[in-house]
């Protein structure tokens, strides 16, 4: 197939539009099929970019430039036509001011590359929830990347049809290759300066330039997924949420669905594909990081998971922290920046065992002396893997992976929950009393800021407020998101609503231990929120909402400390939460000004006289 055998008359005009402008050596149209991922595979291999593992079948490791290992957050833009409506919390350019800048940038930019052309579709195909788009690239592994992470390929084009819908995805690695130069091994991008990641919401459209990496790059994720989803889904009357969404069977057969949002480093992917301890029940995935929601006829949200794969962070999985990830990730995978051991698989730091041999090439190419133990060095500069290494895999190849999970119609959901790292003052769970205390529960939530965090030293201690994990990835202003959800909640009835919990895996005690074990000890908790979710007698009243009743988690097997914890662990820290509303009045809430719903100050207002009580 070529670029003529579009039938889409947008979609070509757009294409060629692009060329014209990028001016590629040779256009490609991405058909989806296996030959094409491996002649493209071979390609990198050929050219130095990826090294194939001899341990793991078909899977193949990158490495990037150090310039190039995460999202860049200050270069991503919501390009709003008015800076109020990216927000307080988004960085903004005026849209002219930047396509003009983007322009230039792009003006002859793939010289030397071939411009790939990428059909995806969002969602399982022909679900009413999914969405399509339509990326293009001079970056092989970006279409690799593409291939495992969404459903891509000719069949998406037949479901576009002459003029079906399309989000385009502009990218660039932002690195021509003029006159017959090579890149030789060294990951292609642009200098950081030039790095933008842009999203222009009134017109659904993404223009990426300068960087390879994960989100920047991969335009379905972050960018089309979260950023211009959640624009869609404003408009469009669902909601587009940076969740996990896991399948609960108890006991007795009985299943709920359950959605999760957290932020970075709280284990949102090992929630995801958590192995119980207690008897009995299972947890499968339907996805690990994002999901859309929207209600069906009878009143209740579906959810379904936008992608294919798993981008998952490889330092710290282990067998302990998330096994099922790593039989996720034992084939047909793509992995950056991790180690690579003598005897050809890759290695990083937690992941349970040391090395095999004597030396190891470190995420920078380097060869190293075989660490001594799987522990991360006090100075993160000696680490093997890059911190924030990732593997590709397959999300068809997750062990735990829900039968149903690309059922076009979505899985109903019956519990949100939010989370935090919360050394203190946040319960193990608790849940809201109805849904816009629900809403305000996702709005506080937010990690305590620890020295590994921050590089800042008077920020440790303090509250970083990540509201519903989203701020870096909502697309439009994040106090009309608040309102977004509100409003939500009035287009269905509480009993149809999905309940929603806060949780807190992280408690500390005042030795600076963990009170509870997590992983697959959360599996208690969700026990407790799947009877909940039934209207149990489990609970008690309390002035920040409903929480266990003594005894009401199941906590047989747990070691003595565990248990003794439970009561703390369940209890309402008055003096704790009275400083927690200060916080939210002084620090949070104010930056939202008039765009910050009045039922979310009412909701705040009613907890602090409920604890005064
Ligand atoms: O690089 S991604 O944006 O895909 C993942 C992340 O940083 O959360
Ligand atoms: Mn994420």
């Amino acid at each position: 197939m070529t670029i003529n055998d579009i039938k889409h008359p947008k979609l070509k005009a757009w294409i060629e539009e692009c060329a014209k402008m990028c001016e590629p050596d040779d256009i490609y149209l991405c058909d989806g099929s296996k030959a094409e991922y491996d002649r493209l595979m071979k390609k990198c291999v050929d050219a130095g970019l990826a090294t194939p593992l001899a341990k793991k079948p078909n899977s193949f490791l990158f490495r990037s430039l150090p310039s190039d290992v995460a999202r860049v957050e200050n270069r991503t833009f919501i390009s709003s036509v008015k800076e109020e409506d990216a927000g307080p919390t988004n960085h903004w350019i005026d849209p002219k001011e930047l396509k003009a800048t983007m322009r230039g940038l792009y003006k002859g930019c793939m010289h030397g590359r071939t411009m790939y052309i990428i059909p995806f579709c969002m969602g399982p195909l022909g679900s009413p929830i999914s969405k399509n788009g339509i990326e293009l690239t001079d970056s092989e592994y970006v279409v690799l990347n593409m291939d495992i992470m969404t459903r891509t390929g000719t069949k998406v084009l037949d479901l576009l049809g002459t003029d079906g819908e399309f989000v385009p995805c502009l990218h660039s690695v932002g690195k021509p290759l003029n006159n017959g130069e090579k890149d030789n091994g060294i990951w292609p991008c642009a200098d950081l300066e030039h790095k933008y990641i842009s999203h222009f919401p009134e017109e659904h459209l993404i223009w990426s330039y300068g960087s390879g990496y994960g989100g920047n790059a991969l335009l379905g994720k972050k960018c089309f997924a979260l950023r211009i989803a959640s624009v869609l889904a404003r408009e469009e009357g669902w909601m587009a949420e940076h969740m996990l969404i896991l399948k609960l069977t108890n006991p007795e057969g009985k299943v709920k669905y359950v959605t999760g949002a957290f932020p970075s480093a709280c284990g949102k992917t090992n929630l995801a594909m958590l192995i119980p301890t207690l008897p009995g029940w299972k947890v499968e995935t339907v996805g690990d990081d994002i999901a859309w929601m929207k209600f069906g006829k009878d009143g209740r949200l579906y959810a379904i998971n936008p992608e294919a794969g798993f981008f998952g962070v490889a330092p710290g999985t282990s067998e302990h922290s998330n096994k099922n990830a790593l039989v996720a990730a034992s084939k047909n995978t793509i992995f950056t920046n991790c180690g690579l051991t003598e005897d050809g698989d890759v290695w990083w730091e937690e992941i349970g065992y040391k090395p095999q041999g004597k030396e190891i090439v470190d995420w920078q190419g380097k060869k190293r002396p075989c660490p001594e133990t799987d522990k991360n060095p006090k100075d993160k500069s000696q680490c093997i893997a890059h911190p924030n290494a990732r593997f590709t895999a397959p999300a068809s190849q997750c062990p735990c992976i829900a039968p149903n999970w690309e059922d076009p119609e979505g899985v109903p959901i019956s519990a949100i929950l939010f989370g935090g790292r919360r050394p203190s003052t946040i319960p193990l769970v608790h849940q809201s009393r109805n849904w816009n205390h629900g809403v305000f529960l996702g709005s506080i939530v937010g990690s305590e800021i620890t020295a590994a965090s921050t590089i800042n030293a008077a920020e440790v201690g303090k509250i970083r407020r990540d509201p519903f994990a989203i701020i870096p990835f909502c697309g439009y202003n994040m106090g009309d998101y608040f309102q977004h959800w509100i409003n939500i909640g009035k287009k269905s009835t509480e009993d149809k609503l999905p309940k929603i919990f806060y949780v807190n895996w992280f408690r500390k005690d005042s030795d600076g231990n963990f009170m509870w074990p997590g992983y697959s000890d959360n599996s208690r908790v969700l026990a407790w929120i799947f009877d909940r979710c039934d209207g149990k007698d489990n609970y008690v009243d309390t002035p920040i909402g409903f929480m266990p009743k003594e005894n009401a988690i199941n906590t047989d097997g747990l070691d003595d400390k565990t248990k003794k914890n439970m009561k703390e662990l369940s209890s309402v820290d008055v003096e704790g939460w009275k400083k927690e509303i200060k916080d939210i009045r002084e620090n949070h809430y104010p930056k939202f000004g008039k765009h910050l719903p009045k039922e979310l100050s009412a909701c705040l207002d009613d907890l602090e006289k409920r604890l005064s009580k």
